[in-house]
């Protein structure tokens, strides 16, 4: 029997089939003769779990006991993945899940298709997010995510005509057997109204709506220890005083749970938007639901063991990923001013020391702002609080920079022209001990421009931590046979939990044997992927659609080729098939007209019996963590070409890097660091550099005719498009780039084409290709969010891990 006076759970095949049994009956009332094949897959997903389930509650008792110090990582996004496979893994069931699946009668494969990924956010911040909570738990440090549980995650993404189409993401239809309600730590939300000062001069606010959040978690298990950490998920419920007593006595009672229903529509629906939104009011009511729920729920937990309000910031961290949870900072402000009567001088001390703040951007047009009046309407006490916060942080300004109003009206909280809004980024980095930024140029440019008047005046607060991406999810699971064969030439698999371990690999690029099993492996898993020639150069473009990404430079590439087969047909050209993958915001039309032409150039294409046999274009929809983890393993060629300065770190570098992916990119986020990390020689470097960009975009003479008059290739590939070659679509996209070319896709045209010769040409030395690959994976092991997460203990949380013994 273990700690809680239960019977310990089997780790044989035979116990587990047991318990799938038992499980079925009792959980799911039914036998394995008349299961579904839903019900075989909600009792794998329940045996697997009470697995977890014991390591959970001595992680909960060890934690309690040790009353250390928190993480608390506030997100408005997680894109967590698939539960089932992973957590077969962390547990160490899967083998024996297999075998007791079988022994039943059931299909393994076709039971774990049921699992259905929660797609909580958009993309490279909300997996993050998720990698971060995965490398937290497996480096035993406690921690807690919070986030919202929308009823529908991102939109599906399918194509008709070529065109992008939206559905709704019902993705708990069917249940959701990963989530433990925790209906005890509900919480009370209050919305709109007024304030009014008490007979003491203390501030109340009187709440014209009242919302409740409804809590779940999540387990976030660690891999190779007992650490299991949650994820907590607020829902928004109406309240018993949103429910209009008055009309249901009347007979109206479809009116009367109107306002109820109304309520619910704060957590009804992610918003798809990855860069701006125009200030939505029911987007700032979801950021502000996440804040209040969840700074409840950490004061709550605090109070368990603490009683001085001292001891708070000593015992808690709580990270701001982006500026989504910034309300967290004027609400904590008004919970310890307004409800505790602390002065606000401690209040403020304590709330400064409390946060941290990580920005992923730098486009300006992505920085949050709310216009004062909205912001003022749904929370009046939090924009007086703001106002206050702002008032004394000027003060401060003035006294170090005298007479500098220039510099006092940038720094403002408060934008005044054109209209009055709030800047959220201000209010983040006033209100914290430490401000980072998501790879080393970034950090960099953050405080040499985003935010380089607060780094003037607190520099030591500007921090760099290079993002990572977890070793169990983009190489263990997604790449099993790759993961078998390192483990095979390391002698070990140690290397998962510590990826620096991969150089290992690096002396085994002499072996011929063993680059013959690195190609096969790469090849079956173009198989398994199923689309395209496995022999042909797998180029790969997997990320939201973004101008600045550039799917763009991509596409002009492709259409340079097909016109250069068409005018020499006879050559041998390498098969090259160039994969595409990503969603664009539903009302980002410039991205829309992208993917719709990327679709038409494919068709083209595939009906060109001359072209057809050497280049392939493939546009698989819906992207997400899924169908990434079966691309990447596949892919021989990253493409990474943001123009230089925009893409704050990319995370899918990474992972295409450490499955054995050459890049073929530029100057920018983390392609840097890889560039440094895999060596110059295993990379294609193309393209002008952040200050180049900079001078020829803001010197004011870009000229993108220029271009295209002068290169014969260019001139001919966007006229192309023009003269409607491509099923007669996409001309928006070419009138786009002769027009203003916003991020300089045709100053950078002839060294990508360029630089892609070079790769076309690398690839023909198939020996040396090898070579390469094997030492991207050899050396990316920087790029672990372990070791992400030991940067931010080490620099911004200091924290220590918490050992969970049995
Ligand atoms: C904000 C306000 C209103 C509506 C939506 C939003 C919103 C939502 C999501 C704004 C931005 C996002 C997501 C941004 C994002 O994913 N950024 C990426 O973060 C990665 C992790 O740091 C980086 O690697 C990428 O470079 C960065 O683009």
């Amino acid at each position: 029997r273990n700690g809680m006076g239960l019977r310990p759970l089997g780790t044989s095949a035979a116990e587990f089939e047991q318990d799938l049994l038992s499980n079925l009956y009792y959980r799911r009332g039914t036998t394995v003769e008349s299961a579904s094949t839903q019900d075989a897959y909600e009792t794998l997903a329940l045996t697997v779990r009470d697995r977890l389930a014991e390591r959970r509650v001595r992680t909960a008792a060890a934690h309690y006991a040790a009353n250390p110090r928190w993480v608390y990582y506030l997100s408005a996004e997680y894109l967590l993945g698939k539960q089932l496979e992973q957590n077969m893994l962390y547990s160490g069931t899967d083998r024996i899940a297999r075998v007791a699946m079988k022994q039943l009668g059931l299909d393994p494969d076709e039971v774990e298709g049921l699992d259905i990924e929660p797609g909580l956010g958009n993309g490279g911040l909300g997996r993050l997010a998720a990698c971060l909570l995965d490398a937290m738990a497996t480096l035993d440090i406690p921690a807690v995510g919070y986030g919202i549980r929308y009823d529908l995650g991102i939109f599906k993404q399918a194509f008709k005509d070529g065109a992008q189409v939206e559905k709704p993401d019902d993705w708990t239809y069917q249940g959701n057997p990963w989530e433990f309600p925790a209906p005890d730590d509900q919480q009370t939300v209050f919305f709109y109204g007024h304030t009014e000062r008490d007979e003491n001069g203390r501030t109340q606010w009187i709440p014209g709506e009242i919302v409740l959040g409804e809590p779940s978690h999540m387990l976030v298990p660690g891999h190779g220890t007992d650490t299991v950490n949650i994820v907590r998920l607020w829902r928004a419920r109406g309240s018993e005083s949103s429910f209009d007593l008055s009309r249901f006595s009347a007979g109206q009672y479809a009116e009367a749970v109107d306002e109820a229903v109304h309520a619910e529509n704060i957590s009804k629906v992610l918003y798809p938007d990855d860069s701006t939104e125009l200030g939505r009011e029911l987007r700032l009511k979801q950021q502000y639901f996440l804040v209040s729920c969840s700074l409840r729920d950490i004061i709550r937990r605090f109070r368990l063991r603490n009683t001085d309000w001292a001891e708070f910031p000593k015992k808690t961290v709580i990270q701001l990923n982006d500026t989504h949870p910034t309300l967290a900072i004027p609400e904590l402000m008004r919970l310890l001013v307004d409800e505790e009567g602390l002065g606000w001088d401690l209040a403020w001390a304590l709330t400064k020391q409390t946060f941290a703040y990580t920005c992923h951007t730098l486009l300006p047009e992505a920085l949050e702002t709310w216009p004062v009046h909205m912001f003022e309407r749904l929370l009046p006490r939090h924009l007086e609080i703001v106002y206050e916060i702002n008032e004394r942080f000027l003060a401060e300004v003035r006294d170090r920079f005298p007479g500098d109003v220039d510099r006092l009206r940038r720094m403002s909280i408060i934008q005044e022209e054109p209209e009055r809004r709030v800047r959220m980024a201000n209010l983040a980095v006033v209100g914290t001990q430490a401000v980072n930024g998501v790879a080393e140029l970034h950090s960099q440019l953050l405080a040499e421009t985003t935010l380089r008047d607060f780094a003037d005046l607190w520099p030591t607060k500007f921090h760099n931590v290079t993002n990572g991406i977890s070793p169990r999810r983009f190489i263990k699971l997604a790449n099993p046979t790759l993961s078998s064969l390192i483990t095979e030439g390391l002698g070990s698999d140690a290397w998962i939990n510590d990826l620096d371990q991969l150089t290992g690999l690096e002396r085994l690029t002499g072996d011929a044997a063993f680059r013959e099993k690195w190609r096969a492996v790469k090849r079956a898993n173009k198989v398994r992927l199923g689309l395209g020639d496995p022999d042909s150069l797998t180029d790969v473009m997997i990320k939201r659609f973004h101008e600045y990404k550039r799917q763009q430079l991509n596409l002009l590439h492709i259409i340079t080729l097909y016109q250069r087969i068409k005018a020499s047909p006879g050559r041998a050209y390498a098969p090259r098939t160039v994969l595409f993958a990503g969603k664009a915001a539903p009302a980002y039309h410039a991205a829309k007209h992208i993917i719709r032409l990327i679709n038409a150039v494919a068709a083209v294409i595939d009906a060109d019996p001359a072209v057809s046999p050497y280049l392939k274009v493939v546009f698989p929809p819906n992207y997400n963590v899924t169908l990434g983890s079966l691309i990447i393993p596949a892919a021989d060629l990253s493409e990474q070409i943001s123009l230089a300065g925009k893409e704050a770190s990319g995370t899918g570098n990474m992972k295409l890097a450490l499955n054995g992916a050459l890049t073929i990119g530029t100057l920018d986020g983390a392609n840097i660091e890889i560039r440094d990390r895999v060596g110059a020689d295993n990379f294609f470097l193309f393209g002008l550099d952040t200050p180049a960009a900079l001078e020829l975009r803001h010197g004011g003479a870009y000229q993108p005719r220029a271009f295209y008059e002068q290169d014969e290739e260019l001139r001919s590939a966007l006229d192309a498009i023009l003269d409607g070659k491509f099923l007669g679509v996409g001309r928006e996209v070419a009138e786009s780039l002769l027009g203003r070319d916003e991020y300089l896709t045709l100053a950078d045209y002839r060294s990508y084409i360029d630089c892609q010769e070079q790769v076309e040409k690398a690839w023909a030395d198939t020996e040396q290709w090898t070579t390469s690959s094997i030492l991207n994976t050899a050396r990316s092991g920087f790029f672990s969010a372990d070791r992400t997460v030991r940067d931010y203990a080490a620099g911004i949380w200091h924290v220590s891990p918490v050992q969970v013994t049995r």
